[in-house]
């Protein structure tokens, strides 16, 4: 039996057409902008995303930090949803790197409550930080997959506009956002002053992310990105991925993804010991709380392992399971299956 890798979507290999592509692309220094594939890449970026221009980086966290730097200046405060990717999984860089302050808000639903942002941002008083940034993320990693509702989004940017803040939307899975959604992505990323989208997840490309904003922000952030070590050479094989991770065609197979992690949901819910809340299976996640007589998360994965199915942990109780175009229908009732035999 093959390994059935439920970790993350980011485990996706490039497809035969994405190789393909790499290697027929035209190269240039990108440094200087001569790559023809990565101008091209960022073009398509910004149509779809529906802004000006974007950057080609390579990574989604150093996408996240260009943007908070090109945002802000040191000594800022920025405010996040609590558990936002940003804050929890970013290795401190929005302090470390940007000298700033950041500013927790819950939220049930993945956004931060649009009251809390009103009340977190800061007076004019010179004992206090400036407030320079609100940041959203579309779909919350740490709860899952979830996607915030769009009229939450629309009254952060509300306050925003009103106290001139600008927003920065992690969108690093926004296409699945999208999707669930049922609109076009720029009706999410309009919200937003910029973007930060992956092409490395659930899209297949090997390597990057695009941020994407205005035209005069996205030059300043190319300025940000060459300090953080993200000035590349010839990206046109990457970028070429990047371009068919962004096709329609590429991005409909997404569904399959959401489809297989509800089939996944609604089994393991079938499971005694497993509590899952089937209507926050948004996405390619799920999430399944196990309360068992002789398991715990972490000794049923260390069994699942054994028998070639890899998962991660969310928290102590919680099983955490990504699915991605790597697995297909008959490996999800093969892990359904097989937890039911162990358990
Ligand atoms: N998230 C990672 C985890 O940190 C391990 C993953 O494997 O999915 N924003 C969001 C919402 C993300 O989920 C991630 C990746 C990032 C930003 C950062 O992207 P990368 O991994 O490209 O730096």
């Amino acid at each position: 039996m093959q390994t059935i890798d439920l970790r993350r979507d980011t485990i996706t290999i490039p497809t035969a057409e994405m190789k393909d592509e790499a290697f027929k692309a035209p190269l240039g220094d990108s440094v200087y902008g001569e790559d023809p594939k990565q101008r091209d890449l960022e073009k398509v970026a910004a149509e779809k995303l529906g802004k000006e221009a974007a950057i080609f980086v390579p990574s989604g966290t150093q996408g996240n930090l260009v943007a908070l730097l090109t945002h802000t200046e040191r000594g800022n405060e920025i405010i996040v949803e609590e558990n936002a990717h940003i804050r929890t999984s970013e290795t401190g860089g929005a302090s470390c790197v940007g000298g700033l302050m950041i500013k927790t808000v819950y939220g049930e639903d993945g956004a931060p409550a649009p009251e809390g942002v009103e009340d977190a941002i800061r007076k004019n008083d010179i004992h206090y930080p400036r407030t320079a940034l609100i940041c959203l993320e579309s779909t919350h990693y740490r709860y899952g997959g979830i996607v915030p509702p769009l009229d939450q989004f629309k009254k952060i940017q509300n306050i925003a506009v009103q106290h001139k803040i600008p927003v920065h939307l992690d969108g690093a899975r926004i296409f699945n956002s999208s999707i669930y959604l049922g609109v076009d992505v720029k009706k999410i990323a309009r919200y937003a002053d910029s973007v930060m989208v992956s092409l490395s997840k659930g899209l297949g490309a090997p390597v990057g992310s695009v941020l994407c904003g205005t035209s005069e922000f996205i030059e300043k952030a190319k300025r940000h990105r060459k300090m953080l070590g993200g000035g590349m050479r010839q990206t046109g094989w990457l970028c070429a991925c990047g371009i068919i991770a962004l096709s329609d065609n590429n991005i409909n197979n997404l569904k399959a993804d959401h489809e297989n992690a509800k089939l996944l949901a609604q089994g393991l819910s079938d499971i005694p010991g497993f509590t899952l809340n089937l209507e926050r299976v948004h996405t390619n996640f799920v999430l399944a709380q196990l309360h068992h007589s002789k398991y715990n998360a972490f000794s049923l994965l260390e069994i699942l392992k054994i028998k070639r199915i890899l998962a991660t942990q969310a928290d102590e109780a919680t099983l955490r399971f990504v699915t991605s175009r790597e697995i297909e229908h008959n490996d999800i009732v093969a892990v359904i299956d097989t937890i039911r035999a162990i358990l």
